[in-house]
């Protein structure tokens, strides 16, 4: 790569930086130039010398300059000055925001207890590295969230890694370790790949950039989709196993069976590498294909097929998505997709998954905020006592035991809240989003960091701290955030705008006044310099020349000791070996093995219900113009999709006299909403998809409209707690409803 990292002259220059967010992505940190003409950003290409994303960015990053320069962002901090939901607002300065949060926060404690000021969060945005050192750190509480019901995402994959591996997030090796990527020596081609409940391409999900898996494909690796739709990678695949939303548990477990039964298994990694091979045999056996057939609706021999292939294939691999966290079985799904990986000899070897040596690049940073503590705060958290494995596995509270703890006026209640990056009321971020809207009205303070003005800010907001889009500052981005990174990369500052700041610049400035010691630096810059030298010998202007950092990666780290804190041969985990039986799942009353449980609403577990709500309903498939409820008003993207949208077999369509293009109200016994329908074979029948997140930034936004927010809100027909036992899991991907047709958006 260049050294250089901006060129040009003082007004007309291009900046190379690496993206995150704001606007809203994960961090895959695709290489971008940024081309600013008078501090104003005019053009957006793609970095074809970045060695991952080599030049290609999808339509959010090219849409960038509409984003930055929407006559709606907000770039001056606001306070409320109608009622809530009034939409009345008036500027204040910054320093008087920053102390008046200060002010709050100290007052609220004072009064209540350290843990009354919470900070509920979004996903994986660049913010979400700094929200729990945000309580910790800024606010000493210990109450830290995310407001999705179960931790829905990539949480509970995380828990099931650790539980089962020991290690940090098992992710397809997709050479981005490596400067020269696919030609690495000693790299090797998957033969084959499970896409999983995922679809990487639309999501670019947590630090996977999805269009390596075209690079890939078109160097010979085949496709195995499991998705009950055919999407464009479904349609390039070799095989689509088409299951039921949420069976996904009895699919895999009756693959294993295959692989095992067949004598397909690598013998030489369950001999040396695997705890409880036996019962985990055992268990499998009682999913033969034709049993997992019946409950997953796929054909028996595709499953067999599948699993042949996917075992005598070597090396092959797994892309676990979103699914194994939003259905209630997906912590056993995930512990037998992880023991497939096992068996077959595929973890941490070139071609199948790579597991973290976890980086301590910000890792180190973000526990130790957790000293700004008092004794017993972390250990009480929400949730801790209740779900011990969860606490176990993540520092935040169990949102669904928040959301109940404040619904009964809890004596932990929280009082003060700090909305970072999420529109909690949308369709994001939550089920039964009117349960959080009525609950979160209780707050006395609630701060709303965000970009727009949005549906949650009208409703719940007393003060509005507007953010930094990724042109607009200074960070880092960390793909797998730290779980599993293959590289780090500059994000550099291109555009000088004093209306905004970026979520650790908020630290840095409320850090100050609450509590300085913890907070003595400079500017975000001054962070970032300090971080990466605690870590690196380099610094931030380094990176900056550099554009991505990739530390050297090492296969095969349970052989060399390079896994566990002793330095021993093996797997971090109480064996010490990938543990097919998990020993830490008996300590907590789970079964030890994977199994099938029906989901807490589908045909087969309720067939009274299904009388009225025929159908499956699952929910939130990605899609390339928005993230989450971003984007809805950025005209080049509500151009290529206007409407949010239900997808439904054309069987379906027809017994419920339902056309393409119509509207459709979507309804159960909790709610009901509207979307515009797509008929098409592509998904399973008796199956429909809807969309999440909408909101219509176009209409009205102050009290009852909302900007349109419960109009074609899906999580309004989702309900809250269809968690397993160790409180993780959610039901976004298998609920069920019925559909008629509506006349239009209002019903
Ligand atoms: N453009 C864009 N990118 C995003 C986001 C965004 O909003 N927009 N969100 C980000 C976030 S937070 C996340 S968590 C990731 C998620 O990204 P992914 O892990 O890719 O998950 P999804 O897109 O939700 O769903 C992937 C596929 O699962 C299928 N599916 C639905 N139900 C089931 C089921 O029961 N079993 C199986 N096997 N498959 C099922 C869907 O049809 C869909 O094709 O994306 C991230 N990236
Ligand atoms: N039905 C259904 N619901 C789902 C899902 C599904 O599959 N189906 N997926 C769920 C999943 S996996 C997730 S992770 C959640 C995500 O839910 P959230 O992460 O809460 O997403 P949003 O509702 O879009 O809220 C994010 C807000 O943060 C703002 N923002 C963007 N960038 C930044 C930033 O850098 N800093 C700050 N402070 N703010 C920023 C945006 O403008 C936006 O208003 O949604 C969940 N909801
Ligand atoms: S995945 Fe798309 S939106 Fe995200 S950083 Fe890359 S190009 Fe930008
Ligand atoms: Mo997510």
């Amino acid at each position: 790569m260049k050294e250089e990292w901006k060129w040009g002259s003082d007004n007309d220059y291009w900046v190379r930086t690496c993206a995150w967010s704001a606007p809203g992505c994960h961090p895959v940190s695709c290489g971008l130039y940024l081309h600013v003409v008078d501090n104003k950003l005019v053009g957006v290409e793609g970095d074809p010398e970045h060695p991952v994303s080599q030049g290609r960015l999808c339509v959010r990053c090219l849409t960038l300059p509409e984003y930055l320069n929407h006559p709606q962002r907000i770039t001056h901090p606001l306070v409320r000055v109608g009622e809530r939901g009034e939409n009345k607002w008036a500027p204040i300065e910054w320093e008087e925001a920053f102390d008046m949060v200060a002010q709050k926060a100290t007052e609220i404690q004072a009064k209540y207890g350290m843990d009354t000021v919470a900070v509920i969060q979004g996903t994986g945005r660049e913010a979400a590295l700094y929200a729990p050192p945000t309580g910790f750190a800024v606010f000493r509480s210990a109450t830290n969230l995310m407001g999705l019901s179960g931790q829905a995402c990539y949480g509970p994959r995380c828990a099931v890694a650790e539980f089962v591996f020991g290690t940090g997030y098992p992710e397809l090796d997709f050479a981005a370790y490596y400067p020269d990527r696919y030609d690495h020596p000693g790299y090797e081609i998957p033969k084959y790949v499970i896409s999983w409940g995922k679809m990487p391409l639309t999501s670019n999900p947590d630090g996977f950039f999805g269009h390596s898996l075209i690079d890939l494909m078109k160097r010979g690796t085949k496709i195995i989709c499991v998705d009950p739709r055919i999407t464009w990678l479904g349609a390039h695949a070799d095989i689509v196993l088409q299951l039921r939303p949420g069976t996904d548990a009895a699919l895999a477990l009756a693959m294993l069976d295959v692989i095992i039964s067949e004598d397909l298994y690598d013998h030489e990694f369950v001999e040396n590498w695997c705890y409880g091979f036996e019962q985990f045999a055992e268990r499998c056996h009682e999913y033969p294909p034709s049993r997992a057939s019946e409950i997953t609706w796929v054909p028996e021999e595709l499953i067999i097929e599948a699993a042949r292939k996917f075992a005598t294939s070597k090396p092959s691999s797994i892309l676990w998505g979103l699914t194994f966290d939003a259905i209630s079985t997906g912590g056993q799904a995930g512990h037998a997709v992880l023991a497939m990986l096992a068996i077959c000899g595929y973890v941490d070897v070139p071609g199948g998954v790579t597991v973290g040596q976890p980086s301590t690049f910000l890792g180190k940073w973000r526990v130790d905020t957790r000293s700004n503590l008092q004794p017993g705060q972390f250990e009480n958290r929400l949730g801790a006592k209740q779900f011990p494995a969860f606490a176990a596995a993540q520092w935040v509270c169990q949102p669904d035991v928040v959301l109940e703890s404040i619904e009964n006026d809890d004596p932990q209640i929280i009082r003060m809240l700090y909305l970072q990056s999420s529109n909690i009321i949308s369709a994001s971020n939550n089920v039964q989003p009117q349960r959080w809207y009525k609950a979160l009205q209780k707050m006395e303070f609630t701060v709303v960091t965000d970009l727009f003005m949005t549906p949650s800010a009208v409703a719940l907001g007393d003060l509005f701290l507007p953010i930094a889009t990724f042109p607009e500052h200074d960070g880092v981005a960390l793909p797998h955030f730290g779980r599993n990174p293959h590289f780090i990369g500059a994000m550099n500052k291109a555009i000088d705008n004093p209306g905004v700041h970026s979520d650790i610049e908020m630290c840095i400035n409320i850090g100050k006044r609450t509590n300085p010691e913890a907070w003595d630096y400079k500017d975000a810059a001054d962070f970032f310099d300090k971080q990466i030298r605690a870590s690196y010998d380099f610094g931030f202007d380094d990176l900056r020349r550099m554009g991505v950092y990739q530390a050297e990666y090492n296969y095969r780290k349970y052989a060399s000791g390079l896994l566990r804190g002793d330095g021993k041969p093996g797997f971090n985990t109480p064996s010490g070996r990938v543990e097919l039986f998990s020993l830490m799942y008996t300590m907590w009353g789970e079964d030890p093995l994977p199994y099938y449980d029906e989901p807490h609403y589908s045909p087969v577990r309720n067939p009274d219900l299904a009388e009225e709500y025929p159908l499956i309903l699952t929910t939130g498939g990605r899609k390339y113009t928005s993230f989450h409820s971003e984007h809805r008003m950025i005209a080049t993207l509500r151009e290529i999709d206007p409407w949010a949208k239900i997808t439904i077999h054309p069987a379906d369509a027809e017994k419920y006299g339902i056309q393409d293009g119509d509207w459709v109200t979507i309804e159960n016994w909790l709610g009901k909403c509207q979307m515009k329908c797509w008929v098409t074979p592509s998904i399973l029948e008796g199956v429909v998809h809807c969309e999440h997140g909408w909101w219509y930034p176009e209409q009205e936004g102050a009290e009852p409209n909302l900007y349109g927010v419960w109009k074609s809100n899906i999580n309004m027909l989702l309900p809250h707690f269809c968690t397993n036992k160790l409180g993780f899991g959610s039901i976004h991907k298998c609920m069920m409803c019925k559909i008629y047709k509506a006349q239009g958006l209002d019903g």
